[in-house]
């Protein structure tokens, strides 16, 4: 079926669940799910099993279908789509959504998290559950976080040891201009490019580096382009699963608040799946060749200062960075 005749077929199940059962009891819904990772990765997992779960709690009448592997775009032309309800759910990093919604700049400031254990804190109680709230002023609806690890940078030059190291490599960040201003900041030269376009540009030599968390690193094969990873671990910024808000609003108060269940109940589930997965990827690159370093951390985390001159400006915001940093 095509991807068209799927969207069509959610609207007259509803449309016709409605007419006929008073009620709109959604039928035989499949929602479509839009991903860039592959089939195996743990966000297209995580959302499957949101879907399993739904299933089940549904009757059967609600599904999921994950598109993995960029089916429906790369990720910030999926936003849009989504925002205009042709796209039902979406699972997407943090980072693409900067620049339209700025409280979504906050968890994917450098070094805003001390641990996975604090961001994880952060991002399951109350300023992970606002910050959910904030996708409903732009059509969508945000329903869970889940992990993305730690973001290191990765290149085909040389080791990074200190900030010093970054002068002048030409380093591919995601559609956000605070990832410009993160790599600015440290003296190289941002590239933003969709996550899609990375392998090539890496291979042509367009660019000389990128940075992501060990399963991308590994899934996308960049380690074979890129050898150096050097652990700067500067960015925490977790994933999002979103719905379309056109979509969520055609479901009854009980299949909407099922939706919500089984999407925050998916996070516990991606998490076991993430760890597991991080040390996979991480022994995969190393026996792929890949040179890894640690990094003294402090001198990158001075350097950072003018990207929170620049991205924490509203008293809002200052808040919640300091509510972040207030969470044990
Ligand atoms: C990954 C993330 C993707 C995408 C990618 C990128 O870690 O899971 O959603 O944002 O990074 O760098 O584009």
């Amino acid at each position: 079926m095509t991807a068209r005749r799927i969207f069509f077929s959610l609207t007259a199940a509803l449309a016709l669940s409605a007419a006929t059962a008073g009620a709109a009891l959604a039928q035989n819904v499949t929602l479509r799910s839009a991903d860039i990772h592959p089939t195996d990765y743990p966000t297209v997992e995580a959302v499957r099993h949101m879907g399993k779960l739904l299933e089940e709690r549904s009757q059967g009448r609600i599904k999921i279908n994950v598109f993995h592997s960029a089916q429906l775009g790369q990720e910030k032309d999926t936003i849009d789509q989504t925002r205009f309800g042709v796209i039902d759910m979406n699972r997407i990093n943090m980072a693409p959504f900067n620049n339209l919604i700025p409280a979504t700049n906050i968890p994917s400031l450098p070094f805003i998290f001390r641990s996975v254990e604090h961001m994880r804190k952060v991002m399951d109680g109350p300023i992970g559950d606002n910050l959910l709230k904030e996708f409903e002023k732009h059509d969508l609806v945000g329903l869970a976080f889940y992990d993305s690890g730690s973001r290191s940078f990765y290149n085909s030059k040389r080791a990074i040891k200190s900030p010093a190291d970054m002068k002048g490599l030409k380093i591919r960040v995601q559609q956000s201009d605070m990832f410009v201003a993160l790599v600015s900041a440290l003296g190289a030269n941002a590239t933003p490019m969709p996550f899609g376009e990375v392998y090539s540009a890496l291979q042509t030599g367009v660019i000389d580096g990128a940075e992501n968390n060990w399963p991308s690193y590994e899934s996308t094969r960049h380690f074979e382009v890129s050898k150096y990873y050097s652990q700067t671990e500067h960015s925490l910024s977790p994933e999002a699963l979103v719905m379309s808000k056109k979509s969520f609003a055609r479901f009854n108060a009980a299949d909407q608040a099922l939706i919500k269940a089984a999407a925050k109940e998916s996070v516990a589930k991606m998490r076991e799946l993430w760890d597991a997965r991080e040390k996979e990827s991480e022994a995969k690159v190393k026996a792929g060749g890949a040179q890894i370093n640690a990094v003294e951390k402090q001198p990158f985390v001075d350097a950072m200062k003018p990207v929170y001159d620049k991205f924490v400006t509203d008293p809002k915001l200052k808040e919640m960075v300091a509510a972040i940093q207030a969470v044990n």
